[in-house]
């Protein structure tokens, strides 16, 4: 069983785990007295929290210790700690989950009593649902093991659970120093009849994996067997809920993609024919599909996860800078990593006092915030009152995390509808028996759309053209798609208005995802397009093969350029400079 311990700068957390150590017998043999008799010869006066760091040094032999996590057993099972001295250790331990805790021990100073981290960590595990609780009130005989200052801490602390939603299982007044009731029942307290530390920990149920969920992996790498002719591949990840087996037919999320699964390949393990959570695993499937890290596996037929750019979530923020509007950040959930930007505080709550503000037009360090989000390309999860394990996230801004909490709620974009349809149409598609990697290895290069756009009177065309006869000449497979051969032919039975736009664009997403499967690189021009053009077109054709060539050095919308060319260009030089971005891109395989 796995736990998580917070609480209060310096309220024992370190020192409550060093003595489950060494009371259970945890320890090496010898290694409580090597680190006393290294306390006395550099006159420091011991402590247990020593101990865990004494072990950090041992990781290569020992075992016993990593990072953070501290592993023992008692009569009745075996546990992993993990110490998480700071917020964002603990936030990332809870939310990344290195680790799933199924439960927490919250550490009280008994004489400094509930400080503003006690309140905040506690909110911590309630928002991410940490439902057993066992409250620790620490360092006893500083309080000369008085009853009533004992109870005055109790009676706050658990007004204060209440007020969010958590019950806890139970408060142990203790003493880590001196050892009372951690693992030993203490004679300092005799009026205290509850369990001891140890006790507590064994009084926690255990959840198990959660076998009897719908199966949720999120894919963590796509592995290619090396060996000659062989193209099959590994899809790997960690089991998040529910069972997998061979045979299974699944769906991936967001593509709506639909394969079957044709092994369970083990790591290291005997052949398995199963997967289920909890388990590091991988599998192949009968046919090649492109997939990608980021994507959630379900199997079909089962609960669908959530699909959209837009989410309500609850938020912890700890970053030092505010997290404001208007800014990019990046959304970390499962394996996908997005962009995204705030759209909408709706509420903010202090966690260390409870108190809500619903004007706030940014989002402080310490801050919980209800709030929308807006990512830049649609993510699959699911609420967190759904399936907690794949409704977590973090936001990441200057690599490092800042922030992190729970998907509260799916909500509409623009591209819900066509999304609908493109996870259907990939839902039914038929794959071709020539692999895509086979027809990229063939033509010396991956399927692509090149979309160049400009302002409405320049020229787009005569490039676009130039560029398709050079990549044509070099021997590649390239089209040149002229927007009236779509107007007037897929799109004849639809007018030509603003409001048809976004149906326009879909068609065109369409015909290029066609072409696109056919292996082609397939250029378009189009009168200036904005971002959510490309947001729309993004939804039927694969983001990664979409390239975005702007021609003139005025950029006048607001889409997001792979490539601008200045005004005076030759032309000749807009399709070196073309060629340029496809060879780095990965476009255009060796030799050009
Ligand atoms: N008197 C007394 N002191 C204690 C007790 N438990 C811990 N301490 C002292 O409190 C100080 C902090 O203990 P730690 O265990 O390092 O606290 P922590 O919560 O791990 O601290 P951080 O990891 O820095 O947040 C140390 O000097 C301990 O010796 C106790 O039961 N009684
Ligand atoms: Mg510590």
């Amino acid at each position: 069983m796995q736990i998580v311990i917070g609480g209060h700068v310096d309220h024992g957390k370190s020192t409550v785990v060093g003595r489950l150590l060494a009371d259970t017998g945890s320890l090496p043999e010898g290694k409580l007295e090597q680190v006393k008799a290294l306390c006395q010869r550099t006159s420091r006066p011991f402590e247990y929290a020593f101990l865990l760091d004494a072990l950090k040094d041992e990781q290569a032999q020992g075992i016993t210790i990593d990072a953070a996590r501290v592993f023992f057993k008692t009569a009745r099972r075996h546990y992993i700690i993990i110490d998480a001295p700071g917020h964002i250790e603990f936030l990332k331990n809870m939310v990344t989950g290195a680790s799933r805790a199924e439960a927490a021990l919250l550490v009280i100073d008994a004489k400094e009593g509930i400080q503003e981290n006690s309140r905040r960590h506690g909110y911590m595990m309630s928002m991410l649902g940490i439902r057993q609780i066992a409250v620790v009130v620490n360092k006893m005989d500083l309080v000369g093991y008085s009853r009533s200052h004992y109870e005055g801490i109790v009676a706050e602390y658990r007004e204060f659970l209440e007020r969010i939603g958590v019950h806890p299982a139970c408060f142990v007044p203790a003493a880590g120093r001196e050892g009372d009731n951690i693992a030993i029942r203490s004679a300092a307290m005799p009026w205290y009849q509850g369990p001891t530390v140890l006790e507590a920990l064994d009084q926690f149920q255990a959840e198990g994996p959660a076998l009897d969920r719908p199966f949720r992996m999120p894919v963590q790498d796509v592995y290619k067997f090396t060996a000659q002719g062989d193209d099959r591949r590994i899809v790997a990840g960690t089991v998040e809920a529910g069972v997998l087996r061979a045979g299974d037919d699944v769906v991936f999320y967001p593509s709506g993609k639909k394969g079957r699964v044709r092994s369970i390949e083990a790591f290291n393990r005997p052949l398995q024919t199963a997967a289920q959570a909890g388990q590091a695993t991988g599998f192949t499937l009968t046919e090649q599909l492109y997939v990608a890290r980021g994507e959630l596996v379900a199997r079909a037929g089962e609960l669908k996860p959530e699909v959209t750019t837009r989410l309500r979530v609850s938020l912890f923020w700890l970053g030092k800078q505010p997290l404001i509007r208007k800014r990019d950040y990046i959304f970390k959930l499962g394996t996908a990593r997005v962009i995204c930007r705030l759209e909408e505080i709706h509420r903010v709550v202090d966690a260390s006092n409870l108190q809500v503000s619903d004007t706030k037009d940014r989002i402080d360090r310490h801050d919980v915030a209800e709030c929308t989000f807006k990512l830049n390309r649609a993510v699959a999860f699911d609420t967190a009152d759904q399936l907690a394990g794949t409704g977590r996230f973090v936001v990441v801004d200057d690599y490092e995390i800042r922030g992190g909490g729970i998907v509260r709620e799916a909500l509409t974009d623009r591209q819900s509808d066509i999304r609908e349809k493109v996870m259907l149409r990939n839902f039914k598609w038929e794959p071709s028996i020539i692999p895509p990697d086979r027809r990229a290895e063939k033509y010396s290069q991956r399927a692509s759309l090149l979309l160049i756009t400009s302002a409405r009177d320049a020229d787009r065309k005569t490039l676009a053209k130039a560029l398709e006869v050079r990549l044509f000449e070099d021997g590649r497979v390239v089209y040149f798609l002229g927007m009236a051969n779509v107007l007037y032919g897929v799109d004849a039975d639809i007018e030509r208005k603003a409001e048809n736009r976004t149906e326009h664009l879909r068609r065109l997403g369409e015909v290029a995802n066609i072409l696109l499967d056919a292996g082609a690189i397939l250029i378009v021009t189009a009168q200036e397009l904005t971002q959510e053009d490309l947001e729309v077109l993004k939804t039927s054709v694969d983001p990664e093969r979409i390239e975005l060539i702007w021609v003139g050095e005025r950029v006048t919308t607001d889409v997001a350029c792979d490539l601008v060319l200045g005004d005076e260009e030759a032309e000749s030089d807009g399709v070196d400079r073309i060629k340029r971005l496809l060879q780095d891109k990965g476009v255009l395989f060796r030799p050009w």
